[in-house]
């Protein structure tokens, strides 16, 4: 099998694998991921299992799970039309790739859980806020309303304060948009977004859409990665963003994971570039990763290529 490289301006690696639960199970062969903030690809497996070896720099969390198989956010599936659930900001100790760090993050964990659910259904999240400066929260993407208790950036959640957000997901024929996809979930506080967002506030959101429901599509194995890009001093306790100066990338928290595949076998990956400023070039030695998707967007037809630019998001 292969490395999936992530070129950086210091050229990382990691080496992915791992079973995910979802709300459908997962069969088949293949592998598919995206772009731009978000990517939809699919990798043709040839057996093997490589191991990275990267240049992560020392100030990153220990190198306990370097190499280990790739672990997924939890998921939270939508029910009868609804997915509500709640979100504390908290700055403290939170579990990073089954390591313990302080930083940012959404209940206690980096990156947040994963928010799955379908057009047409509605998403209700109570944020509080545990920091001891302002947030807030944006859907990234989602085309849905910018104002009142939707995905109203102007909102500040000040310390110690709560407020229930409600996006109400459109039917995708109805608006004549490409509602279904890949998004994604963060603080969008001007003036403090970076700092929160870098330091692990961000989670991924999935809007199930027809393309997840085409046969040659449904019963790949899926896998999530989130790629994170930050910085810990000795004692895990993340720097503030201006104060980086060797950022380690982690992929779901952990650095280097490794993700298994099978010779001949097909994944679809979702990747999310839930970073400010990283860009990743995408490359899996040796295959070509053919892109399906980008920001959100089904593509018009397969893009077949060496290797994929994600920017930041
Ligand atoms: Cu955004």
């Amino acid at each position: 099998m292969s490395l999936l490289d992530l070129s950086t301006p210091r050229s990382n690696r990691f080496v992915a694998a791992s079973p995910a639960s979802r709300r459908h199970q997962l069969s088949r062969r293949r592998m598919l991921g995206g772009t731009l903030a978000t990517a939809g690809l699919a990798a043709l497996g040839q057996g093997a299992r490589g191991v990275g070896s990267a240049p992560i720099g020392h100030a990153s969390p220990g190198p306990a799970s370097v190499g280990a198989e790739l672990v997924e956010p939890a998921v939270l599936c939508s029910a009868a039309g609804r997915l509500d659930l709640t979100l504390d900001a908290g700055f403290g100790p939170a579990m990073m790739g089954g390591r313990a760090v302080t930083t940012y993050n959404f209940n206690g964990e980096v990156p947040g859980p994963t928010l799955r659910l379908r057009s047409g259904e509605t998403l209700g999240v109570t944020l509080t806020n545990q920091l001891d400066e302002p947030t807030n929260l944006h859907t990234h993407g989602l085309h849905v309303s910018p104002a009142g208790n939707s995905d109203n950036v102007f909102v500040h959640l000040m310390p110690g304060e709560s407020f229930a957000y409600e996006y109400a997901i459109p039917q995708d024929r109805t608006s004549g948009l490409s509602i279904p996809g890949f998004y994604w979930y963060h603080p969008h506080l001007h003036g403090d977004s970076a700092e929160q967002v870098e330091g692990g506030m961000a989670g991924a959101l999935i809007v199930e859409g027809e393309l997840d429901y085409l046969p040659a599509i449904r019963d790949l194995p899926e896998r999530l990665l989130v790629l994170q890009a930050t910085q810990f001093d000795n004692g895990g306790v993340v720097k503030t963003f201006p104060e980086m100066d060797e950022i380690a990338i982690f992929v779901n928290g952990q650095p280097q994971p490794a993700i298994a595949i099978a010779p001949g076998e097909t994944q679809r990956w979702r990747i999310l570039n839930a970073s400010s400023f990283m860009f990743v070039n995408l490359a899996l030695y040796g295959h070509q990763l053919h892109q399906i998707a980008s920001d959100v967007n089904p593509l018009r037809e397969v893009w077949s290529r060496d290797q994929i630019l994600l920017t930041p998001g």
